[in-house]
């Protein structure tokens, strides 16, 4: 495997690992704050990040590269409130973004067109996210810390669904 783009392969790994840390912890969070929906939502959607994780970790040793599990980082212990959290989570889906358009740009520069074709699946699911998140915000704007409000938000959130959920348990 090309070792520049093995390299960059597995930085996404670390990415796609302190997603789901990221994520894990807001869940957590949210949890022991009696937001059980928002909880559900999150436990989900760190699951969701290991299951990227995983892909990556099997595309680079099928390919004959070497798949290198990165050290966990420590996760915030503690989050402002529900807008905040969320806004966090748009931040960090645009900085994977960026880190998967990077991603992409090495496989063209080395002309890696089946990697970059792999790739492709994370473009799309970026999008996704990205748009998730900012839907998500958007409706916690119009509440504005409204009670009757956000108890409905947190109850709605425990039905909504991440891009591409569901296949985690089937493919780890
Ligand atoms: Fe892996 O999609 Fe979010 O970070």
């Amino acid at each position: 495997m090309n070792p520049l783009v093995e390299s960059a392969l597995n930085e996404q790994v670390q990415k796609e690992a302190s997603s789901s840390q990221f994520y894990l912890a807001m869940a957590s969070w949210a949890e022991s704050n009696g937001l059980n929906g928002t909880a559900k939502f999150m436990y989900q959607h760190s699951d969701e990040e290991r299951f990227h994780m995983l892909k990556l970790i099997h595309f680079i040793n099928e390919r004959g590269g070497k798949a290198i599990i990165p050290p966990v980082a420590q996760a915030p212990k503690e989050f402002k409130n529900l807008e905040n959290v969320f806004e966090l989570l748009l931040a960090h889906e645009i900085s994977v973004t960026d880190s998967i358009n990077n991603l992409v740009d090495i496989c063209l520069q080395q002309k890696d067109y089946s990697t970059h074709n792999f790739v492709q699946w994370y473009v799309s699911e970026q999008l996704e996210e990205e748009a998730l998140a900012r839907t998500v915000l958007d409706k916690l704007r119009l509440i504005d810390g409204d009670k009757g409000g956000m108890y409905m938000f947190d109850r709605d959130l425990e039905n909504a669904s991440i891009g591409g959920a569901g296949q985690s348990t089937q493919q780890q």
